[in-house]
């Protein structure tokens, strides 16, 4: 029998509810959750093409120490072993563990538990830290707790949405439907987007202001100042809930137009119409990710932003509010257990001796840490100056994400004990680990993650576990008996884990902490495998509340929200020999380091390799023209090689490279080896969105592209990237041309050998190179080579290897890397969930199809997961213009 599953999509803090199917056979298919009240059946690319990520390739399936496989019992007992020695050495700050907001609440709760009040250190740290830790310490400074206030449902009621360093369509893509459906619904509601760059948010715009890097702070104290000038001040409330208006009135230093428009990069015209709208709109939310927290001044950007909704009292009623959207799927998790080097467990404070007792008697807990821990980048630095000896990552990839990326690879490669749990056992991060721990992944663990609204849902199993995998909290538990904390580690199952840690959620609470889910501190395994999606906070014997702030409660001993002065930042002073700002962040289709979306043929089509978005005219003057390839290098001497893509979405003086690839998928592309590990002084949080950049034009002797069945190994090129495709793989390369032929580097690289069938040709006047090989009628590998970047249609080559190719004359086309005229070359992929290209698209709207609707009808396009939708009308726009030309 077919069985169904309900769980939650293990990507972004959307949360989305999906329904797994394990046919008879085994196969997997996925869709989304008509009841659950995140996606209401919706799911974006990344969560319809799930099921293609499961397979067992590459998986870690046994421990490794020292790379050789061992037992359990080994690899445990060595890594309570060296934790001990170390810890009785160099004191429990020698030690520390690097986790996840992608790790279940239940893994973290004991992750913290076994850090904080068994070893008796804080230094526990996660890539939280790169990710919210600017939205948490602006929400503690604003509100005395870690709270977001509203929810979901808010951004459909308001009538102002303002979405600020977020680049929402592509990044919680099924909360932007969800907005852009709101706004068709109800035309007279008003999309600002912030960002300097044009994405494909800016789609359901009606002003997109493309603001000078970290010009927020500016935009938003001029913002506050146009509010009082305006009288929009809610007096009453700002009176009986807040303190410190005054003095931030007069931090926000009062610039004149010009002044600000400096500030800002935008136009007196554009500010002024934003200010207008905010002022004039009662209900506005204003959403903000990681152009707001990855910045030097990102907390102060937040409180920018919260100090503007203090001030007008639009806070925690329906349609209005500061919303910080999260970006993995257990962000908030992690916060709720603690898991920040400066947090203790459920929401209580480090600093503070009455919490500390509260946990540690809850735990019954032999210590507390008693002083914060190292932030991630103070971590890793420890790590390499040799104070912090032992460390295990948990579900994170720091030698691909971390700022200063190979300043963390030596800090790990001259660490005296790292261990990794991981899913995959060739991360960058897990070939350095000395002891390697298979993690069970989505699909097999089991626990709850809490998304940005503040839910939380279960992460059920639905298949089985393979190989020797166990979950992340099984790990940390046996680990900590191991050490001789038998007592507090003694957990059957994340049931009972996630019981305690509603229980401590409780624990002396009454009404002084946020979050409170008392009313599970009871539950047992059969209520927890039905647990239905529910917000916190929920005490005990209370209904669970949507909102927080409507009252004017806050979490500050006062019970007072507070106004935080905010000052502008210097302008951030310039060399001249890296003349750019180099912003970074996510594409569409991947997640984050790849290791999991790039098994997907379907989501790697849409962009195949790690480029540079530049704009035209800064491109111009470096004499760099599109495809070409070029150098992004940083002061510290640190350099990538990647796809230059010209684009007038991308501000003069600015680039943007993603952060996706990796040493396992490109050459030279990790873009955090140029991103210095400059951080928020209040937050820790790195500035991960603004390093300085020079770009110059990489010109190698040769350029290459080739689709082979087997994957290509052991590349030689100063540039590659690889990408799966439907039934095999594609590479773009460049370089030096191998010694040996073509055909020996082919024969090597792919591995083949045997009766091959080798057809082309060579120009030695232009450097051309055609290759093809077969074997019968099957075409094992196509490879292009030119001096110039290599013009092959990239899409039809890749289907080339799933066709047969009996008719020797077809071939041709195969060698001219273009199909017949007359056939269809569908261009790169738009739509993943239908595989339609650019080309196609474009030839149906010059056939009359002139909106997305129309596209659908004919193509399908855009009509399963609807995340192609702002580039269907982008194309349609563009072919249009043409059109009219
Ligand atoms: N497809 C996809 N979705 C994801 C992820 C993924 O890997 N892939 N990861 C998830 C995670 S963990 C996170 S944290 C979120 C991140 O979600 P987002 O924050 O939306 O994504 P980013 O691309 O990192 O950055 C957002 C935007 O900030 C802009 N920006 C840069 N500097 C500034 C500035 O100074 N001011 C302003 N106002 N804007 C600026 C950038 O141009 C960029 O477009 O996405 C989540 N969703
Ligand atoms: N330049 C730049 N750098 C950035 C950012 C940026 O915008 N720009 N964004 C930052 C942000 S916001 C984030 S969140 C980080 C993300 O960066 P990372 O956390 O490093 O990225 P992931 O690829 O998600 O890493 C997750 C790892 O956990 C493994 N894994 C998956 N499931 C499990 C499991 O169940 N258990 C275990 N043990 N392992 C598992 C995966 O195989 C993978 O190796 O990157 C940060 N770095
Ligand atoms: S928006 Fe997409 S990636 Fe995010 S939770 Fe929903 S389906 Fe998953
Ligand atoms: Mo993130």
């Amino acid at each position: 029998m077919p069985t169904e599953t309900r769980t939650t999509c293990p990507y972004c803090g959307v949360g989305c509810g999906v329904i797994a199917r394990v046919e008879d056979d085994g196969k997997v298919s996925v869709k989304g959750d008509p009841d659950h009240p995140a996606n209401f059946g919706r799911l974006c690319s990344k969560g319809s093409a799930l099921a293609e990520t499961l397979d067992l390739e590459g998986r870690v399936l046994a421990p490794q120490i020292h790379g050789q496989e061992a037992g359990w019992d080994a690899a445990l007992d060595l890594v309570a072993q060296r934790f001990r020695e170390t810890i009785a050495a160099h004191g429990p700050d020698s030690v520390a563990f690097y986790v996840s907001g992608q790790l279940l609440t239940e893994d973290y709760y004991v992750a913290n538990k076994l850090m904080k009040g068994f070893i008796g250190s804080a230094n526990i740290d996660t890539n939280s830290r790169l990710c919210m830790a600017s939205s948490v310490a602006g929400h503690k400074r604003a509100f005395g707790s870690d709270t977001v206030p509203g929810c979901y449902e808010d951004l459909e009621l308001a009538d102002l949405v303002v979405l600020t360093g977020s680049n929402t369509a592509w990044c919680h893509p099924v909360l932007y439907q969800r907005l852009a459906a709101a706004k068709a619904s109800r035309p007279t509601m008003k999309v600002v987007v912030i960002d300097p760059r044009r994405t494909a948010t800016c789609d359901i715009a009606d002003l997109h202001l493309p603001i000078r890097a970290d010009g927020d702070v500016a935009l938003f104290n001029g913002l506050f100042h146009h509010l009082v000038d305006t009288r929009r001040v809610d007096e009453a409330f700002v009176g009986a809930h807040t303190s410190g208006f005054s003095e931030a009135l007069m931090a926000a230093a009062r610039l004149g137009m010009a002044e600000l428009s400096e500030a800002t990069g935008l136009s007196g015209m554009a500010l002024r119409q934003f200010f207008r709208l905010f002022a004039e709109t009662e209900k506005v939310v204003t959403c903000y990710s990681q152009g707001v927290n990855q910045s030097a001044v990102g907390t102060d950007k937040v409180n920018a932003i919260i100090n503007c909704h203090l001030a007008t009292g639009r806070i925690g009623r329906p349609g209005m509010g500061p919303f910080s959207l999260t970006g993995q799927p257990n962000a908030m998790g992690g916060r709720e257990v603690g898991g920040l080097a400066n947090m203790l467990a459920a929401h209580m404070e480090l600093g503070s001796a009455a919490h500390r007792d509260t946990v540690q008697r809850f735990w019954n807990a032999p210590v507390i840490a008693d002083k914060p821990g190292l932030k991630a980048v103070d971590m890793f630095e420890a790590v390499a100056e040799g104070r912090i000896k032992a460390i295990w990552i948990m579900s994170t990839n720091p030698v691909v994400s971390m700022p200063d990326a190979d300043g963390v690879k030596a800090a790990l490669t001259a660490c005296p004990f790292v261990v990794v749990s991981d899913i995959q056992a060739y991360t960058d991060t897990a070939r350095l680990a000395h002891v390697l721990l298979p993690a069970t992944g989505w699909s097999e663990k089991s626990g709850t993650v809490t998304n940005s609204e503040r839910r939380i849902s279960r992460q059920r199993p639905f298949l089985p576990v393979p190989g020797e995998a166990r979950p992340d909290w099984w790990q940390m538990a046996e680990v900590g008996k191991r050490m001789g904390f038998a007592e507090g580690f003694d957990f059957a199952s994340p049931a009972e884990i996630f019981a305690e840690h509603a229980a401590l959620s409780a624990y002396e609470n009454d009404g002084i902490r946020d979050f409170d889910i008392g009313a599970y501190a009871e539950i047992d395994g059969t209520d927890y495998d039905a647990l239905i999606p529910f917000q916190w906070p929920q005490p005990a014997g209370e209904p669970s509340r949507k909102r927080f702030f409507a009252d004017g409660r806050f979490y500050h001993p006062d019970g007072k929200a507070r106004f935080v002065p905010i000052t502008p930042p210097a302008p951030a002073a310039r060399d001249a020999a890296f003349p750019f700002t180099l912003n970074t962040g996510r594409v569409r289709d991947h997640w984050h380091t790849m290791t999991r979306t790039a098994k997907s043929a379907r989501l790697s089509a849409h962009i195949a390799e790690p480029f540079c978005e530049i704009h035209p005219l800064d491109a111009r003057a470096l004499g760099i023209a599109d495809a070409d390839l070029v150098t992004v290098a940083s002061p510290s001497g640190h350099a990538v090689i990647v796809r230059a893509l010209l684009t007038e979405r991308q501000a003069r003086g600015a680039i943007f490279v993603p952060m996706h690839w990796t040493g396992e998928t490109a050459a030279a592309a990790r873009v955090d080896t140029l991103v210095p590990g400059r951080v928020d002084p209040v937050s820790g949080q790195p500035a991960l969105k603004m390093a300085a950049a020079s770009v110059a034009r990489h010109a190698p002797a040769a350029h290459g592209f080739l689709v082979s069945q087997a994957k290509p190994k052991a590349l030689p090129f100063s540039y590659w990237a690889t990408a799966k495709t439907e039934s095999g793989h594609r590479l773009e390369f460049a370089g030096d041309i191998p010694a040996e032929s073509w055909e020996a580097w082919l024969r090597a690289t792919l591995g083949i050998d045997g009766e091959i069938t080798f057809s082309g040709y060579a120009d030695a006047c232009n450097g051309d190179h055609r290759l093809l090989a077969f074997d019968g009628d099957r075409l094992l590998a196509a490879l292009y080579v030119s001096r110039a970047p290599v013009a092959v249609s990239r899409q039809w080559a890749v289907e080339q290897l799933t066709v047969s190719h009996a008719d020797p004359a077809a071939r041709f086309m195969l060698v001219a890397g273009r199909p017949a005229p007359g056939r269809p070359d569908k261009g790169a992929i738009v739509c993943s969930c239908f595989s339609v290209g650019v080309n196609e698209i474009a030839c149906a709207v010059r056939a009359g199809c002139w909106s997305v609707e129309k596209i659908g009808a004919q193509l399908n396009a855009g009509t399963n997961c609807g995340s192609c939708r702002p580039e269907i009308r982008r194309i349609i726009d563009a072919t249009q213009i043409l059109a009219a030309e």
